[in-house]
């Protein structure tokens, strides 16, 4: 049931098959809500004993989310295929020649952090599927710039549960209801130019390059430092409640490449986390980086579970970013 958000689908003129794909997903993080909130309780937040293709621990809370999405995505018929960070491979589901649309989500991100009760997400992106004959989609389909992307957004489960997503225009917010409805919020997400905070993983300090360590510190050095004035730091080690803070409030959020990382280009996965996550910021009128090309929606796409540098948020904070060549 998803009343709010089907008026705002219809307002946004998207195709019947997007709307149809992005009310199953919001439908499918109803369900997921109700696990991750009571699931606890039944020993969901433990471990599975298996990896990902990331060579990440499962929960058995990542699995369920993903077997949900699976399960109710696949009903939406102009789906056509579907990708995620749980699984090598991706999923078709039907064979269209038309139009048609490719799903890619990151079930549960942060899912470090629900034996530690934090705040966790779903994050999902739609491309629209190449037009070709009636076939299996395949990895190639999947390759596309995030600036290709129809519609973008997560759900954030924490003391609410929200829904926040673009199809045009700029990010629009739904709290889940207690009858399981997405009631519009009211709220505008309008990133400030001038970063106030930022959201990094200082305990990688030694490990960033000279250029990346002393931008942190002009942070750090606040008022008695080169940018004169006073920053403050969060870091929930929990991308989709940082970035819904830099979508709520401003900001910068940074998860940049560092020495560990040797050839790979970040830690975070271009095509179902950076790429999301950058189109909603942008659209708020926030910028982005991924240390080389520009912005993030630019990055050219080589692999399914790809990672990327990502620096996000405040405009005037990612302009002096990328001015410092980072
Ligand atoms: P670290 C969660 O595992 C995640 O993928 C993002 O949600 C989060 O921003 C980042 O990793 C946290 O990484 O190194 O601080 O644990």
């Amino acid at each position: 049931m998803s009343t709010g958000l089907e008026a705002y689908l219809r307002e946004q003129g998207a195709p019947q098959s997007l709307s149809e794909l992005i009310l199953a997903t919001a439908d499918a993080c109803v369900e997921i809500a109700q696990l991750v909130r009571f699931g606890a309780a039944g020993d969901l937040a433990s471990a599975s004993g298996a990896e990902n293709v990331q060579g990440e621990v499962q929960k058995k809370l990542d699995i369920l989310a993903n077997d949900i999405l699976l399960r109710d995505c696949a009903k939406a018929a102009g789906l056509k295929a579907m990708a995620s960070e749980e699984m090598d491979d991706v999923v078709p589901v039907r064979d269209l020649d038309g139009e048609g649309w490719l799903l890619l989500f990151d079930p549960l991100d942060g899912s470090s952090n629900i034996d530690v009760n934090v705040s966790i997400g779903t994050i999902f992106s739609i491309l629209p599927a190449p037009r070709t004959e009636a076939r299996p989609a395949i990895e190639a389909d999947f390759l596309q710039t995030g600036r290709a992307q129809a519609a973008a957004g997560y759900v954030v489960y924490g003391p609410q549960t929200t829904l926040v997503l673009t199809v045009t225009g700029a990010p629009a917010v739904f709290t889940l209801a207690a009858d399981g409805s997405w009631t519009p919020s009211g709220a505008t997400m309008s990133i400030p130019a001038k970063a106030k905070e930022f959201a990094i993983n200082a305990s990688n300090h030694r490990h960033w390059s000279e250029p990346m360590r002393a931008h942190v510190e002009g942070w750090l050095a606040g008022a008695d430092g080169p940018r004169g004035r006073d920053f403050n730091m969060r870091w929930i080690a929990s991308m989709v409640a940082d970035v819904h803070r830099v979508l709520t409030r401003g900001g910068v959020f940074l998860y940049p490449w560092d020495k560990r990382m040797g050839e790979k280009a970040g830690k975070l996965r271009l095509l179902y986390e950076a790429n999301p996550m950058t189109l909603l910021v942008e659209r708020a009128g926030g910028a982005s980086f991924d240390g080389k090309n520009g912005s993030i929606l630019d990055t050219p796409v080589t692999g399914l579970h790809q990672r990327v540098s990502v620096m996000l948020g405040a405009s005037e904070e990612i302009a002096i970013l990328i001015e410092a060549g980072l």
